[in-house]
């Protein structure tokens, strides 16, 4: 497809869903840039979560409800990992094993990450890149009243249920963006940043060195720019986005993420249960566009994305 080049930054499941929405109308006309901070090695496997996540959704067989892994997956390896002593409690499906498999023994033969990644991608016959933030390791370490923990044992093993009371990204001083990653902001007519979570998937993406940078000259050069609110009504629609925002001194609603976005975008995008907070939104100078942001299906998600192309000025 020829025409404008759009941009999305994502993290997990929200990101996704709009991501899914967009390639709906934009096909090969879409890069996603996600995540990698919640990357960690599983049985020796490079795992990375938020690409997966919007990998899968892209290709329409993420599990329904739960967002990630792939839907109908057995979980044969695991079990057995078990039976020789291996921790169960991140839960890998056989079918997501493969995937690790082959982009591991990428990675190990010298290939970037990225590479292997959108290898994975065009054998799904995705038709819309899904670009890593950056092919160093980044990790993200949550601090709790039990001490610094890796990503994944806050979010899974103890499944969110500690007070987050600060946060760190080991490794982002020696990162950069992704030669992908330059291009495709270079060539965006438009940049959206998705419901995701602000601090943990939509935050590393920023704390990249010279991701800022690249952004403002995109937006520089003319191209326009949305972030989508992942609060709805003071709550996130999955995941601990609203309580991090607040035991991090943020205020956890629509316009706390305005807020967080306020020198990135020109569109804010919150929904009509918020519809009150607008004019607090766009006393931060940016244009608020007030919809229903909840994604239950394909037909919501296309709308939503849909809503906020239209807001871009992208057909
Ligand atoms: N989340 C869970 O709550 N439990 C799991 O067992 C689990 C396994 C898993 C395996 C592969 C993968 O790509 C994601 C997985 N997730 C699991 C979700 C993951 O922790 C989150 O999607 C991100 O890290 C946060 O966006």
């Amino acid at each position: 497809m020829a025409g404008p080049s759009v941009v999305a930054l994502a993290g997990g499941v929200g990101g996704a869903k709009l991501a899914e929405g967009l390639q709906a109308r934009l096909g090969d006309r879409l890069a996603v840039i996600v995540n990698t901070a919640d990357d960690s090695e599983r049985h020796g496997l490079l795992v990375m979560p938020d690409h997966d996540t919007v990998m899968y959704t892209l290709a329409g067989i993420e599990q329904a409800g739960l967002g990630w892994g792939v839907e109908g997956d057995t979980h044969g390896v695991m079990t057995q990992l078990g039976a020789y002593g291996e921790p169960m409690w991140f839960s890998l499906g056989d079918r997501d094993l493969a995937l690790h498999i082959v982009r591991t023994a990428a990675v190990r033969s010298g290939r970037r990450p990225t590479e292997a990644c959108l290898a994975a991608q065009r054998a799904l016959g995705i038709a819309a890149r899904i670009l890593p933030m950056s092919d160093a390791r980044v990790a993200t370490e949550v601090q709790t009243d039990d001490g610094w923990l890796e990503f994944q044992e806050y979010f899974v093993h103890r499944r969110q249920a500690p007070e987050v009371r600060g946060l760190r990204l080991d490794g982002i001083a020696a990162a950069a963006p992704t030669p992908e990653v330059v291009a495709a902001l270079a060539a965006a007519e438009a940049i959206i940043i998705g419901p995701s979570n602000p601090l943990v998937s939509i935050g590393p993406i920023l704390a990249v060195p010279g991701m800022r940078a690249l952004l403002a000259a995109a937006r520089a050069r003319g191209a326009r720019t949305a972030g989508v609110s992942p609060i709805v009504g003071g709550r996130a629609l999955k995941g601990p986005a609203d309580r991090m925002l607040a035991s991090l001194g943020h205020e956890s609603s629509a316009l706390g993420v305005a807020r967080l976005y306020a020198d990135l975008v020109d569109v804010f995008v919150l929904d009509e249960v918020d519809a009150a907070l607008a004019p607090a939104v766009e006393a931060l100078g940016l244009r608020a566009l007030v919809t229903d942001t909840v994604m239950t299906d394909d037909a919501t998600r296309e709308r939503l994305a849909a809503t906020v192309l239209a807001a871009v000025r992208v057909a």
